[in-house]
């Protein structure tokens, strides 16, 4: 029997955060890493900017700042498994899970994948906090100016809402 296996590729955006050690070199050796991925294509990789750091209670401008980026990536991966990825290359990153939104040396979260919209106990998407987040929105906007966040609309017009 001739079996034919398929293979289903999406588009999915992922946003990359980091405020500990060697930001650049983390970020450099994280995309290369994905880029290296089996099932895992990068298409598109946004300028890294400074941002401040964002706590529970606000924005921190004492709190180590913030080395933020975008990457597009089109994938075999079903979500739960790019997640995987994604958490087994923070780790790789000397990431140490503390408090909640606290200083990490590599944050990776998978932001859209391909327009679904879904939420488990691991898993939501899209991620529920991008819509709020200019440090996501403006590197995503560069590399994908007419994109849309499922269920809130385009992105330029969230941005251009929060930059107001
Ligand atoms: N999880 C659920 N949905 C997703 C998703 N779409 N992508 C789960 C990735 N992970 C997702 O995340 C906690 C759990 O969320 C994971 O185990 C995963 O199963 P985490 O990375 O362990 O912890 P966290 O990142 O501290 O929590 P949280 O609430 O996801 O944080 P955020 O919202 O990602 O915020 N300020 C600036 N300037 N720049 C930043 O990048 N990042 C954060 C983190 C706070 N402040 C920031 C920045
Ligand atoms: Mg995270």
């Amino acid at each position: 029997m001739n079996v034919q296996l398929r293979t289903i590729e999406a588009d999915a955006v992922i946003a990359i955060g980091s405020n500990l050690g060697d930001r650049v070199a983390t970020f450099e050796a994280a995309v290369r890493a994905l880029a290296e991925a089996d099932g895992v294509e990068v298409t598109a990789i946004s300028t890294p900017i400074e941002t401040v750091a964002v706590r529970p209670d606000g924005e921190d401008p004492d709190a180590p700042a913030y080395l933020n980026a975008v990457v597009l990536v089109r994938t075999s991966l079903p979500p739960r498994k790019l997640l995987g990825l994604l958490n087994d290359l923070e780790r790789e990153h000397g990431r140490v899970r503390g408090e909640r939104w606290g200083d990490r040396t590599l944050d990776l979260d998978i932001i859209d994948y391909a327009g679904r919209q879904s939420s488990s106990e691991d898993l939501t998407l899209p991620h529920p906090r991008a819509h709020e987040r200019t440090f996501v929105l403006r590197p995503w906007v560069e590399v994908a100016p007419e994109a849309e966040l499922p269920g809130r609309g385009r992105i330029a017009d969230l941005l251009a809402e929060l930059e107001r």
